[in-house]
């Protein structure tokens, strides 16, 4: 499976790997596009946007609490994907960011430090009066009050909605500028920014691309490595294969 295009890697290279929905779903969480997904049992632009939750908050949080109240269930953790990435993390001499659209602690809780969630927290709240942002693991009811002004009915989801930002944007395209191996994962390749990222990665030239996904993405085209299953089989592999070759390199 060892793809000849990875010989431009040194261990002083630096990894960026982009998450998306499908690393969680051996964990027991729905992706969204995936014939049972998510925006197959609700419309994004009920529940995921800044007007959907102007017009109806109620209906919003609703659907962010059941997701909270989800992700905290016994049944829900990191699955061997989230622990290769982890392990990938702690034994390769170079950076390695984890760059997730998820809104789901599960790279943490597999013990990745570096992660940025570009698409915000499910565990945290965001004040709309002074814009402080809150470890929260309860349901949001209107009477919840911000830890930081006190004031109630101002407390939403810190999670981008479409039509929002995303976070730390400056930060991850440093780091694709840096690298010299983009990986996506579980990731459909229909949200911009994120589906442009491989863009930005092979505009500079340098970094080897590979894709690790249920089926070929959207942007399949655009990656030189494409390997296509479960991320659970396929990415403890492909971390093992890039550890042999910095933790032999001196036999
Ligand atoms: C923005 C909220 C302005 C939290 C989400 C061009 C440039 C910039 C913007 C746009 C553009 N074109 C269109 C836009 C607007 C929009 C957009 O992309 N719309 C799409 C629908 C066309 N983007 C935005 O609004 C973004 N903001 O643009 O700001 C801007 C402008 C320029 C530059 C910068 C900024 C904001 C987007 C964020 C929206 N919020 N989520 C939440 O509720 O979770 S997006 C939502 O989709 C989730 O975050 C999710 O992670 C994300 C992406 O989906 P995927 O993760 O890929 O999940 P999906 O189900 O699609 O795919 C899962 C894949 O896994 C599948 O391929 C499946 O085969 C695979 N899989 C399944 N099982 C497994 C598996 N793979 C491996 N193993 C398995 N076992």
């Amino acid at each position: 499976m060892v793809a000849a295009n990875r010989s431009a890697l040194s261990p002083q290279s630096a990894i960026v790997v982009l998450t998306g929905a499908g690393i969680s779903k051996e964990s027991g969480l729905d992706t969204f596009r995936d014939a049972d997904g998510i925006w197959s049992k609700v419309r994004l632009e009920d529940v995921a946007t800044p007007e959907a939750f102007a017009r109806d908050p109620a209906t919003v949080q609703a659907f962010y609490d059941a997701r909270r109240r989800q992700l905290q269930a016994a049944a829900i953790a990191p699955n061997p994907a989230h622990l290769a990435l982890a392990d990938l993390e702690a034994r390769w001499p170079g950076e390695v960011l984890v760059v997730t659209q998820n809104i789901d602690d599960l790279h943490e809780r597999a013990g990745s430090r570096n992660v940025i969630h570009m698409h915000g927290e499910l565990l945290k709240v965001r004040c709309g009066a002074d814009g402080s942002i809150h470890a929260w693991r309860d349901d949001v009811a209107p009477d919840s009050a911000c830890p930081a002004c006190g004031r109630t009915g101002t407390l939403r989801p810190h999670v981008v909605w479409f039509g929002e930002m995303p976070l730390e944007l400056d930060a991850i395209y440093g780091a694709l500028d840096r690298c010299g191996l983009f990986v996506s994962v579980g990731t459909s390749g229909n949200v911009y920014p994120a589906a442009g990222f491989v863009h930005e990665v092979r505009r500079l030239g340098r970094a080897h691309t590979v894709e690790i996904n249920l089926e070929p993405s959207e942007t399949v085209s655009l990656f030189v490595e494409k390997l296509h299953g479960p991320a659970s089989g396929l990415l403890p592999a492909f971390v093992s294969e890039l550890l042999e070759t910095v933790e032999h390199c001196g036999d």
